[in-house]
């Protein structure tokens, strides 16, 4: 891939303290003393497994449907840049996040459901087929990665939630875990992390539902045991560890936008037509190699879901 060179306008990345800097200053996490340092197997995805989640076989073939269109990104390099507040601020949290507990599991489903319940995690697993989709993946702060994620549709999801026909918009809460998440401390978020989508949207194709990646379970700082996955949008909406799923037909308001909603809005769509408010979206930097590239409408999934949007006018972030 061809390295673009930054343009004035580009602001080097590091000043680029995206989704917090809005706050006006950062949280200083004292004493999230570094966890132990574990090797390089239970860093990948092996905490599942170590915590006694049954793992379903997860070495299957990417589905051709979803070409990636670029090289992956190395598992090392995915699972040691994250993004998880509830950790941290700084991106390399996944020490932090191996204090994380993960098992046993459970989804409260509830609101405009037929029944509202609980469902394990693995009675979940156990009643859906899992595959593998190399997705594109884009952090509204302008740097992306290349991911195999494990999973199922969200449509699956949707379809065992037996939602009533008034429910309108599927909503995400993802665990709070004041023992292992020191980011919870912090006044200046409205916790818990919360994202939704609009049943169009929760039952488009593209919208899944990862459990694994690389081949693995979860990494708990990729968001073991469940997460969202909608490469379509900016990564913020791909809410981590949920253990919520409602039914509404009212519009949630969402983490990020209760913090910022003119820099971080309902829908999300990438577009590199729209800069963020503090900088541009039109290229985005690939972990792991540093290149840069051009970022794509929809992050080019345009084909899949561009009809979802086809009504709606204005800049396609859609605040
Ligand atoms: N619960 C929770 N989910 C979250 C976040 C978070 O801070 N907390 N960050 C989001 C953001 S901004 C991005 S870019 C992606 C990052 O996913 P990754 O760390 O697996 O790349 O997770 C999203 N999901
Ligand atoms: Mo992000």
């Amino acid at each position: 891939m061809p390295i673009i060179r930054r343009q004035g306008w580009e602001i080097p990345e590091s000043r680029v303290t995206p989704e917090a800097a809005v706050l006006g200053r950062r949280t200083l996490l004292a004493g999230l003393a570094a966890g132990p340092v574990l090797g390089a197997g239970s860093l990948l995805g092996a905490g599942a497994a170590r915590a006694g989640i049954a793992a379903p076989a997860m070495n299957l073939p990417p589905d051709p449907a979803y070409p990636a269109g670029r090289a992956l990104t190395t598992e090392h390099a995915a699972a040691t840049y994250n993004n998880y507040y509830e950790f941290s601020q700084d991106k390399d949290l996944w020490r932090a996040a191996q204090k994380m507990t993960i098992a046993p599991w459970s989804i409260r489903i509830e609101g405009m459901v037929a029944k509202p319940r609980t469902i394990g995690f693995e009675d979940l697993l156990a009643q859906v087929k899992l595959e593998e989709r190399i997705y594109r993946h884009r952090c509204v702060e302008a740097w992306a990665m290349t991911v195999p994620w494990t999973g199922f549709p969200m449509a699956e999801l949707v379809k065992l939630a037996d939602p009533l026909p008034s429910a309108k918009y599927v909503v995400f809460t993802t665990i709070e875990q004041p023992k292992s998440m020191p980011g919870l401390d912090s006044p200046i978020f409205p916790w818990p992390y919360v994202e939704g989508v609009t049943m169009a949207e929760a039952t488009n194709p593209l919208a899944f539902i990862s459990v694994g990646m690389f081949g693995k379970p979860l990494a708990k700082q990729s968001g073991a045991p469940i997460r969202i996955t909608l490469p379509w949008k900016y990564g913020f909406k791909s809410g981590k560890a949920f253990v919520k799923v409602a039914f509404t037909d009212r519009q949630p308001n969402t983490f990020w936008a209760q913090i910022a909603p003119n820099e971080y809005g309902f829908w999300a769509n990438v577009n590199p037509a729209v800069p963020h408010p503090r900088w541009s979206q039109a290229t985005e930097r690939l972990i792991g190699t540093d290149d840069r590239v051009p970022t794509q409408i929809f992050n080019g999934y345009g084909p899949f879901v561009a009809s979802l949007y086809a009504g709606m006018k204005g800049d396609m972030l859609y605040r």
